[in-house]
This record gives C-alpha cells, sequence and structure tokens, in this order.
C-alpha cells in the first residue's frame, strides 16, 4: 500500500471523527441552551453517528477474468507478501465479496449460501440474519490461514439441473452452458451468493469498503448489485484486459452497470504486461499500450484521462519483491494517486456539503438567536441605567409602556396558535400521504397487478403503476409543505416586523430526489424487459426476484422521503414556538424586574449587576459556538 493512499485514507478518517465531534459539541452546545431543542439534539446526535460509521466503497466492476481481484490485491493487500484473495490462474473468485472492518465483531469471512436465492429476503436484509451465514474466523496473524480460508471465495457446487433452472443460475437454452450439464444431471453453480469480509486492515479500518463483483453479466447475476449496491457505491473502478480488448459482453457491463449509474468511474486497462516483449523496444511497447488506451476511451466514450493502463499482477509481484522498477512499469501508482488525491478528496468534500446542509441552517439560527440575546439584555441594561437616580414616577411609566408591549406582544402570540392548530392539521395530513399504511397499499396493488402477469410486459406495468402512485403521494406532500411553508413564512414576518424578533428560516421540503429515484427504476425496468439475455432465463423466476428488488427500492425511497417530511414538519414548528416562548419570558423577566424596583427602589443596582453576569455568559456561549461553527466549516 502507497504511502498516499495510506495518508490519505487516514487523513480523510481522522477529518470525518473531527466533524463529527464538532456535531457532538454543538448538540452539547444545544443542551446546555436550557435543553430546549431535544428534537434538533437529537438529530445532530445521529447526523453524528452516522459520520462516524461513513464507509467509503469502491467497487470492482468487470466480466470474469479481467483481474479484478488481483488488482484489489495489488491496491491494498500487497503488504501481507503474498496474494490474500484467491486471483491466481485457475482459481476466480465466484461470489460479490465486500471487504471491510467492523470493530464490533470478530476478524471473519461470512459466506451467504446460493440456496438463500429461492427465498423472498433481499440480501439487504439477509446481512442482518446472522444465521443465513456460514462464518469462518481471520487469524490477520497468520497470512497462511488467511489466505486458505479465503480460497472459499472460489468454491463451486453440484446441483441437479433443475433447481438450478429453479434458481435462474443455469439455462440449457444458452449454448455456451449447455455443454456443462453432466450425465447425472447436474450443473456447476457457485457455492456462494455472497461474502463479507470483516479484517482489520488500515484502509478498511479507517472507512473504506471494497466491493469485489464476480462477472456481472453471468446468469443468476443479483439484481441488488445493479439497482442498488452498485448505484450505491462511491468509486468504480471498471476493469478490461489488454488480451481480450473490449468484448460484447464487457461493452455490456459497462452500459448496464457503470456508465449510467457510477458517481465515479474510471475504466482501468489491465494485463499490460501481455505487451511487454523482449523483442520489441520500451517505445513500440509504450506506443502500442497507448493505441489501446485511446481505442477503450473512445469505445467507452470516456476522456482519455479516465483510463489507466496497468498490470496487477506485476505490480503486485513489484510491491512483494520490493522492486521499484517493475512497480512503476505496472503503472498501479497513477492508480493510487488517483484513489488518493480524486476518489477520497471527493468524498470527503461531499460529505462536508452534506453536513452544511443538514446544519447550516440550524447553526445560523442559534448564532443570530444568541445575538438577539445579547442585545436584548444589552438594551434592559441601558435602559436600567438611565433609570438609575431617576424618580419612580418614571419607572412607573416605563413600566406602563412595556406591559403594552407584551400585551401586543401576548394578541400575536395568541394569532399565532391558531396558524399553528391549522399547521399541524395540514401536516398530519402531509405525513398521511406518506404513512406506513399508504405505503403498504401501494405495494399490494402493484403486486395484484402483477399476479397472474410475471412477464416482462407485465412488469413495466406493474412498476409503472407502483410509481405514479409513489410520485402523486411525494407531489402532494411537497404541495402541502410549500403551502405551510408560505403560511409559517408570514407568521415569520410578522413577529419580526412588530415586535422584532429574529428572522427564522425554515428550508422548504424537497421530495426532488425520491421522486427521481423512482424515475430511474422505472428506466431500470424498463431496460431489463428489453434485455434479450433475461428473456432466456426462466422468466418468472427472475421476474419475481427483479421485481421484488424494485420493490425493496421503491420502498426505501417511500421511506426515506416519510422521514424527511417528518423531520421537516419538526424543525419546522419547534424553533418558532421555542423563540415566542424564549420571548415571553423575556418580556415577563423584564416587567418582574421593574415591579420590584418600583417596591424597593434600593434593587436597581442589584439587578444591573445580574444582567452584566448574564451577557457575560452569554458572550462565553458565543465564543464557544463560534468555534463549533469554525471546526464544521474547515
Ligand atoms: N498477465 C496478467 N495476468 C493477470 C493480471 N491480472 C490478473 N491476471 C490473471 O488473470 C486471471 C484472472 O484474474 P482475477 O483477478 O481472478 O480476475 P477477476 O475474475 O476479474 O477477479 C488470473 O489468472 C490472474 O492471475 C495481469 O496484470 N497480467
Ligand atoms: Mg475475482
Amino acid at each position: 500500500m502507497s504511502v498516499h493512499l495510506e495518508q490519505e485514507v487516514a487523513d480523510f478518517s481522522e477529518r470525518r471523527l473531527r466533524l463529527a465531534t464538532a456535531i457532538s459539541d454543538y448538540a452539547n452546545w444545544l443542551d446546555r441552551q436550557h435543553g430546549i431543542d431535544v428534537e434538533r439534539t437529537l438529530r445532530l446526535t445521529d447526523t453524528a453517528a452516522s459520520l462516524r460509521q461513513d464507509k467509503l466503497v469502491v467497487a470492482f466492476v468487470a466480466e470474469f477474468s479481467r483481474g479484478k481481484t488481483e488488482l484489489i490485491n495489488a491496491l491494498f493487500f500487497a503488504d501481507h507478501g503474498q496474494r490474500l484473495l484467491p486471483s491466481d490462474a485457475g482459481r476466480t473468485t465466484m461470489c460479490p465479496t465486500e471487504l471491510h472492518y467492523n470493530a464490533d465483531e470478530m476478524p471473519a469471512l461470512a459466506l451467504l449460501p446460493i440456496e438463500t436465492r429461492a427465498r423472498g429476503e433481499t440480501l439487504a436484509r439477509l446481512k442482518h440474519m446472522p444465521i443465513e451465514w456460514v462464518r469462518i474466523p481471520l487469524d490477520p496473524a497468520d497470512p497462511r490461514q488467511l489466505a486458505d480460508s479465503l480460497k472459499k471465495l472460489t468454491e463451486t457446487r453440484p446441483m441437479p439441473a433443475v433447481e438450478a433452472i429453479e434458481l435462474g443460475l443455469w439455462s440449457g437454452e444458452d449454448d455456451t452452458m449447455r455443454h456443462q450439464l453432466r450425465a447425472d444431471g447436474t450443473v456447476d453453480v457457485p457455492a456462494w451468493r455472497y461474502a463479507m469480509v470483516n479484517y482489520p486492515h488500515p484502509l478498511l479500518q479507517a472507512g473504506l469498503t471494497i466491493l469485489d463483483t464476480p462477472g456481472l453479466n453471468a446468469l443468476g447475476a443479483e439484481p441488488e448489485l445493479t439497482l442498488s449496491v452498485i448505484p450505491n457505491a462511491h468509486a468504480v473502478m471498471y476493469l478490461l484486459a489488454t488480451d481480450t480488448g473490449v468484448t460484447r459482453s464487457d461493452l455490456e457491463i459497462w452500459q448496464k452497470h457503470v456508465h449510467r449509474h457510477a458517481n465515479y468511474h474510471v475504466a482501468v486497462l489491465n494485463k499490460i504486461d501481455m505487451q511487454w516483449d523482449d523483442l520489441k523496444s520500451e517505445a513500440e511497447i509504450q506506443a502500442s499500450i497507448e493505441r489501446q488506451v485511446e481505442e477503450t476511451a473512445r469505445v467507452l466514450k470516456l476522456p482519455r484521462s479516465r483510463v489507466f493502463a496497468v498490470s496487477a499482477q506485476k505490480a503486485l509481484a513489484a510491491k512483494i519483491r520490493g522492486d521499484v522498477a517493475l512497480r512503476l512499469r505496472s503503472g498501479i501508482d497513477a492508480l493510487e494517486y488517483l484513489l488518493a488525491h480524486q476518489v477520497i478528496p471527493s468524498r470527503r468534500d461531499m460529505l462536508h456539503h452534506a453536513v452544511a446542509r443538514e446544519i447550516g441552517n440550524m447553526l445560523d439560527e442559534s448564532q443570530s438567536s444568541l445575538a438577539a440575546r445579547i442585545q436584548r439584555s444589552s438594551e434592559e441594561l441601558i435602559q436600567l441605567t438611565q433609570l438609575s437616580g431617576k424618580n419612580r414616577d418614571l419607572i412607573a411609566q416605563t413600566r406602563a409602556a412595556l406591559q403594552q408591549e407584551k400585551d401586543a406582544y401576548d394578541a400575536t402570540a395568541e394569532q399565532f396558535r391558531v396558524t399553528r392548530k391549522s399547521l399541524q392539521g395540514q401536516g398530519d395530513h402531509l405525513l398521511g400521504n406518506l404513512s406506513q399504511a399508504t405505503l403498504d397499499g401501494i405495494l399490494a396493488d402493484a403486486r395484484s397487478a402483477m399476479e397472474g402477469s410475471w412477464t416482462t410486459r407485465g412488469l413495466t406495468h406493474g412498476i409503472r403503476q407502483l410509481s405514479e402512485q409513489m410520485n402523486d403521494r411525494l407531489q402532494q406532500a411537497s404541495q402541502l409543505a410549500d403551502n405551510m411553508l408560505d403560511a409559517l413564512e408570514q407568521a415569520y414576518i410578522r413577529f419580526h416586523r412588530q415586535h422584532n424578533l429574529p428572522r427564522m428560516q425554515v428550508p422548504r421540503l424537497d421530495l426532488t430526489a425520491y421522486r427521481n429515484r423512482l424515475q430511474t427504476l422505472v428506466q431500470e425496468t424498463e431496460a431489463f424487459c428489453r434485455d434479450p439475455a433475461n428473456l432466456m432465463l426462466e422468466k418468472r423466476f427472475m421476474i419475481r426476484r427483479f421485481f421484488a428488488s424494485l420493490a425493496e427500492e421503491a420502498k426505501k425511497a417511500f421511506d426515506l422521503a416519510r422521514t424527511d417530511a417528518e423531520r421537516w414538519l419538526r424543525i419546522a414548528l419547534d424553533p418558532v414556538m421555542t423563540r415566542i416562548r424564549e420571548h415571553k419570558q423575556y418580556l415577563d423577566g423584564r416587567l418582574g424586574n421593574l415591579q420590584r424596583i418600583l417596591e424597593n427602589m434600593g434593587t436597581l443596582h442589584g439587578r444591573m449587576a445580574q444582567i452584566k453576569d448574564d451577557i457575560g455568559a452569554l458572550r462565553q456561549d458565543k465564543a464557544e459556538l463560534t468555534k463549533i461553527a469554525a471546526a464544521l466549516a474547515g
């Protein structure tokens, strides 16, 4: 592992944790402010927790045998002095493999048996069902044991062809597969459906997750990988090999899984060592590799700078042997540089933006609320200073004026209570559109529309209907939220103009992302239905599985929209309630003070000293908040 990569990932992880700490500090700060903003404190605690657990996911995607696993070994695991994952000749990893580190569990290889494909649960759900997995403990101190255990990733097992057809793993109609059928009626299928490696490697510890996939065009590829796992990866490395060039199957994988989806993707032209030829000059070799790189860029419609020529195998050997010249020739440095200086920093920026979006408003508001409190206390202090040494009449007049202000304020607050009631009604209506019951109804409708029509046409129809119904609900919810926001803004302006409360800003509830997500799922379905490969399979099985994955994704989007809406409703109403209460307490406090001073003129100076202390404490709070804001911005 190169110094760049190690340092960048460590730095990324440190900044992520610093950000999380600043958020926790802010939550504590808010708590100390009379613990008024419980909702916000909870939300901040959530944000900090998810930052601490954040993973940077890099997926390796390609047809079989392009060298994905070898490249992962070379990039991340060369320190072991041997191949960690099985990628030597004749051994191919057969199942999608996720490498990560979770400190709460012992290092282990967890394998999900292929038979689980017959079941209804999604992979995401099965991940939370430890009983379904075969676990093999890993000993990080023993490279032999490690490599031996990881050989399990290459296992296949014989299965009666009928069963394999049912699981969508084999097809008698496919020319390339037909000859695999043995006399006893069995065929070989991958033994495992999915694997997870929990391993304390420094990069994995720092929050990197690596996803190694087998050939995605293979029969029986998991719809979930296409619909959810790969699109959610932060970066995708797509591999080609110089000896095979861009085959039709390579191109299909590129178009289906990488080009349209991935956040950040590059193409890696692997196995350049196969072009190394002692009978050619170095310049000739370079020129021929460059030609192939340019051709690849052209076919994939990628800029030349996004295509990397490497030899994973030579890189691994060079690193293990400490052969610098060979490492340089292998081209691996450029790829590490890319990970260290582009992929990781872009994820870091994304996190910062997400955090800024999530709490920027909140922080602004804390700052302006604090400034307002300091200002009010100062005003009170100035007024008392002016009253000091004056007669009782003047104080009584001041008190009467203040009482008038308070009455007017109470009237506005009362008026707002009516607005609030109506807003709460609208809020309930809004949530009704996104409720669990609504969701269940939509899903049940879609399922019954599908029943009896497990064909590609039925599927397209079913998914369209599902998406339309969800879309309607999302749109209605957005509309209601906009109306509420208008009413709220009117109320804020009133408080601001008439009573000099600081201006408040509530963000708009934006559900566009979820509507777009549904749109993508419809497009995915149409692509799936057009794909001739899917027509060859035992249809009902694949369509059922595809539908189940789609419904799961749609449900996820809908659930997230509901969470957003619930959160929005709370943050839209809470701060104004808090402000109104605070301002009332402040006016009451001032009135009470003047009353006491009227009763006993001697308390005036004591009260002034008290306010000075209060202002001192508020200034202290302000300094802390400024420090937190700086940490969050940095
Ligand atoms: N010559 C050469 N062979 C490679 C290179 N990378 C991988 N291989 C070989 O290609 C085969 C497939 O590699 P593997 O990593 O298992 O491919 P995967 O199916 O994409 O994960 C193995 O026999 C590797 O040893 C390379 O850079 N050069
Ligand atoms: Mg592999």
